[in-house]
C-alpha cells in the first residue's frame, strides 16, 4: 500500500485507512525509539460510507474506552480537587498525585497509539485549585523514559520542571515534588518538559490546570477540552486530531447540555507539529476570556484560535434545543477527528 499521509487520508476518501498503511508509514528509527508497532483494526478497512461513516471519513466502528482506561465524556467534566489539609498559617494545602505511564491508547476508531500519559489518560487529570492556595504535586515516573511536569502559572524557578536548576528531570522510577502558589486565577496547562519536547508532549503528557478566583465563578455546566494532535507514524505531522484524547468521541456520542444553562468551557491547545488550533461553535456565539485571567470578556465570537500553549475560557447558553456542532475550523483537523456535537435538551 502507498505511503499514507494525513492529506492522503482526506483526499482519498473513506476506505484509505487500512492497517498496513499506518504501519508502513512508520520509520524504523521512530519504531525503535517508541518500541511499539502501530496496530490498526481490520474493521477500519471495511464498509466505506456505511451509516454515519461519512462524518468519520474512513474511521469505522467505535473506540473501546474501557480498554483505553478512560472515557473522553468523563474527562470532559472531571475536575480533580486533590486532597486538602489546613496549614498552621490557616492556608489550604492542596495535594495531587501524578504518575507517568506508557500504554497503548485507541485514539480513533481502529487506530492504536503507544501513548505516554499522566495517570493513564489523555489529557492528564484536570488539576483545580483556588487562587492563593498552596499546590503540591507529587510526581512519580512509572515509565521507561525521563519526564517532568512543567506547570504554567507563577512559581519559583526551582519547580519549573525543565531539568537542572529548574527542577530535576525525573528518571524512570524516580519521584519529584512540585510546590507553588495557585496563581494567577485562570485556565492554565501543564506538560512534560523533557527534550525532544514536541515528542514528549505529543505522546500525551499534558493536562489542564485551573485556578479559580478567590470569590469563585457563577454556577455553570463546566467542562474542559484540551485540543491536540496524534502523530501515529512518528513523522512529525499529525494523522489524528482530537480534544481530550480520542478523535470523534463527541461526534459518536454528543455532549448533553441544558437549554438556557450557562456553559463554561475551559479550552486549551497542546497541539504539536501545527502552529495553531481552533474552536468553532455552530448556531451560537460565546464570550471569550483569554487565559481566563480577566472577568471581562475580550470578545463575543463563534470562533477562536489558539497557538500551542494558549488557552482560555468560553461562556455561552443555548437558546434552543437540538444538535449543534463544534469543531476545529481548520477543515483538515475536523475531518481527522476534531469535531463533535452538543445535544441541547430541555
Ligand atoms: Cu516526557
Amino acid at each position: 500500500m502507498a505511503r499514507l499521509t494525513r492529506r492522503g487520508l482526506i483526499l482519498r476518501g473513506a476506505p484509505v485507512i487500512a492497517g498496513a498503511a499506518f504501519v508502513g508509514a512508520r520509520s524504523s528509527s521512530a519504531a525503535e525509539h517508541h518500541g511499539h508497532a502501530v496496530a490498526v483494526a481490520d474493521a477500519a478497512a471495511a464498509e466505506p460510507h456505511a451509516g454515519h461513516a461519512d462524518m468519520h471519513g474512513g474511521f469505522q466502528g467505535a473506540v473501546d474506552h474501557a480498554a483505553n482506561g478512560f472515557d473522553p465524556h468523563v474527562i470532559l467534566r472531571d475536575f480533580d480537587a486533590g486532597q486538602t489539609t489546613r496549614l498552621a498559617s490557616g492556608r489550604t494545602l492542596r495535594t495531587f498525585e501524578l504518575v507517568a505511564l506508557e500504554h497503548d491508547v485507541e485514539v480513533a476508531p481502529g487506530v492504536t497509539f503507544p501513548a505516554w500519559t499522566y495517570n493513564g489518560r489523555i489529557p492528564g487529570p484536570t488539576i483545580r485549585a483556588r487562587e492563593g492556595e498552596l499546590v503540591r504535586v507529587a510526581f512519580a515516573n512509572g515509565s521507561n523514559h525521563p519526564h517532568t511536569i512543567h506547570f504554567h502559572g507563577i512559581h519559583p524557578a526551582t519547580v519549573d520542571g525543565i531539568g537542572g536548576q529548574g527542577g530535576a528531570i525525573v528518571a524512570p522510577g524516580g519521584r519529584a515534588v512540585y510546590e507553588f502558589d495557585a496563581a494567577p486565577f485562570g485556565m492554565h496547562l501543564y506538560h512534560c518538559h523533557v527534550r525532544p519536547l514536541a515528542e514528549h508532549i505529543a505522546k500525551g503528557l499534558f493536562g489542564a490546570f485551573i485556578v479559580d478566583p478567590k470569590d469563585g465563578r457563577e454556577d455553570a455546566d463546566e467542562m474542559v477540552m484540551v485540543m491536540h494532535g496524534v502523530d501515529t507514524n512518528f513523522d512529525r505531522a499529525n494523522e489524528i486530531y482530537a480534544v481530550n484524547g480520542i478523535g470523534f468521541a463527541y461526534l459518536e456520542r454528543p455532549i448533553q447540555v441544558r437549554r438556557g444553562e450557562l456553559v463554561r468551557l475551559y479550552l486549551g491547545n497542546m497541539t504539536e507539529y501545527d502552529p495553531i488550533n481552533s474552536y468553532h461553535l455552530h448556531g451560537n456565539f460565546f464570550e471569550y476570556f483569554p487565559t481566563g485571567t480577566s472577568r471581562v470578556a475580550a470578545e463575543l465570537t463563534d470562533t477562536v484560535m489558539q497557538c500551542q500553549g494558549q488557552r482560555g475560557i468560553l461562556e455561552w447558553r443555548f437558546a434552543s434545543t437540538g444538535r449543534f456542532m463544534f469543531h476545529a475550523h481548520q477543515s483538515e483537523f475536523t475531518e481527522l477527528g476534531w469535531q463533535g456535537f452538543f445535544e441541547v435538551i430541555e
